[in-house]
């Protein structure tokens, strides 16, 4: 697995920002969008305020593609796969859901301890290689990480914790007005409309996301995207829709991220 380091060198630790791409295999739309980060960071360093002044103080984390092995499969053998490709001896069916596997009331709700399900939660927290290797990357750059971003797609919404349950997060309201105002940004440019809220409430209680886990590692910004579309493409969402869809993400994106930068 590979993670970019995005920000101007440093001779001290800087605060951070993570980002991560294709948790969940099919969702191509979500890869695209880390892609598209890394190019817009390079290109407008130094003629955009907004980007040159995060990327002067802050580092990003950028993890293009987080479930490798399920990616390639999507590409190669099955469209629609979303676990990823871990084997396990007791039973023929394939993978685990990444984003369930996290010690975050682990398989507790919207989970499954059925590993044939697409909601499996794994055989243990952290039992599949590239959560570990995340949270373990997480965990030793605890200090510095201000906020954590995951992209996934559909349904046009802005999650942030809990998923896990419907206990309202401590930093409930100050990461609700920050998701509003996110969406905001990202509906001043193509009118795209998305819903914001903590997961349990907004889309489906979800124990074991990735998102719960690093709030309650204490890392107080920390948001799940649903990415376009709301249903008529899905997953499958045409490529016209790739560039407006990854400007206007790049808007909520830059939104929160000046609001990090200033708390
Ligand atoms: N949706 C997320 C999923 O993993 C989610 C929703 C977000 C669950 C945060 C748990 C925590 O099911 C998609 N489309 O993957
Ligand atoms: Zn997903």
């Amino acid at each position: 697995m590979n993670v970019l380091k995005i920000g101007k060198k440093s001779s001290s630790t800087k605060p951070s920002i993570f980002l991560d791409c294709g948790i969940h295999a099919r969702e191509w739309i979500s890869t695209a969008f880390c892609q598209w980060f890394v190019k817009e960071a390079l290109s407008t360093y130094g003629s955009d305020s907004e980007m040159t002044s995060l990327l002067n103080q802050m580092d990003v984390y950028v993890l293009p593609v987080f479930n490798i092995d399920g990616y390639d499969f999507t590409h190669k053998s099955n469209r629609m796969w979303r676990k990823t490709r871990s084997r396990m001896s007791s039973t023929s069916c394939i993978g685990a859901d990444p984003n369930r596997n996290w010690n975050a009331g682990w398989c507790t709700a919207g989970a499954s301890s059925n590993p044939c399900s697409d909601t499996f939660c794994g055989s243990s927290p952290e039992s599949e290689i590239e959560v570990k290797n995340v949270a373990d990357f997480i965990r030793r750059n605890k200090s510095s990480i201000k906020a954590y971003l995951t992209i996934h797609s559909y349904s046009q919404l802005l999650l942030f914790p809990y998923s896990y349950t419907f206990q309202l997060a401590e930093h409930h309201s100050e990461l609700m007005t920050v998701a509003e105002g996110a969406s905001e940004a990202l509906r001043s440019l193509h009118g795209t409309q998305y819903t914001s809220g903590p997961g349990a409430a907004t889309i489906y209680p979800a124990a074991g996301g990735s998102d719960d886990w690093a709030y309650d590692l204490g890392v107080k910004y920390s948001y799940t995207f649903e990415l376009r579309d709301t249903g008529r493409y899905g997953f499958l969402l045409p490529e016209s829709q790739i560039k407006p869809t990854c400007e206007e993400t790049m808007l909520a994106v830059k939104y929160i991220t000046s609001h990090v930068q200033k708390n």
